[in-house]
């Protein structure tokens, strides 16, 4: 039972395939919950829960320290190599009301790899299926988690770089979402610091809205 000295967060994570949704909610939830590894299909076709266990050292309320709980809700990619996006959407729909229905979401994570470009295109087709997803209010509980950030620092992009070589459409999706953005090398957040550096920027954008969470109903489409 939650007391008052525990908190805890409902995550999404949401992304076209291969994207590093599965690692990244592996590297929240500090597991290895989640399949993932590299292949020429869709690896993650169904939805599934992961819990952390309790997270001390990250958050704190009137000078007291509070027990973290992470839920990460894993989903099957938008594009999915054997999925329709009405199949993809109906299951992550079903799965968010079931798993996050009584208490709400706090936060979507759009997984987007830092070392490919973001193309118009994508970036309308991803929107509009969080927006259909989430609703209109959907960028205020949306952050963007630009994985393979080992890749782009490999390529010589310091963060602040990468962003002053970003393309419009990307600097047009993190504005739309308020600029709630952070980079993630999925190979390092397995160290203890690095989870809590990612930790703490989420609790930081949860915060920023005022901890609302969205509520969840199934709308079948
Ligand atoms: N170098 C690097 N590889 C990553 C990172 N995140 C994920 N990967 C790799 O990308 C592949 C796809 O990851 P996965 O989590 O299964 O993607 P999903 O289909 O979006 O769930 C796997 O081989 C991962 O090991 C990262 O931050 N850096
Ligand atoms: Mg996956």
């Amino acid at each position: 039972m939650p007391g008052s000295n525990e908190m805890t967060i409902n995550l999404l994570v949401l992304g076209r395939t291969q994207s590093g949704k599965s690692a990244a909610g592996n590297s929240l939830l500090g597991s290895s919950d989640f399949k993932n590894y590299c292949s020429p299909r869709s690896v993650t076709t169904c939805c599934s829960l992961g819990r952390s266990c309790c997270i001390l050292g990250i958050i704190r309320r009137n000078g007291s320290e509070l027990a973290l709980r992470v839920r990460v809700l894993d989903t099957p990619g938008y594009p999915h190599s054997s999925l329709s996006k009405e199949q993809v959407r109906d299951r992550v729909s079903s799965a968010l009301a079931h798993h996050f229905g009584e208490e709400g979401l706090h936060l979507a994570l759009l997984v987007l790899r830092a070392d490919l470009p973001l193309c118009p295109d994508e970036s309308y087709h991803t929107t509009q299926f969080i927006q259909e997803l989430l609703g209109p209010t959907w960028n205020d509980f949306t952050a963007v988690l630009l994985t393979h950030a080992d890749k782009a620092e490999e390529a010589g992009f310091s963060e602040e770089e990468y962003l002053h070589s970003a393309s419009s459409t990307l600097l047009s999706l993190l504005s739309s979402v308020q600029h709630k953005y952070l980079f993630l090398d999925n190979h390092k957040s397995i160290i203890k610091e690095e989870r809590a550096t990612v930790l703490r920027k989420l609790l930081n954008f949860i915060k920023q809205n005022n901890y609302q969470k969205l509520p969840l109903k199934h709308n079948k489409a």
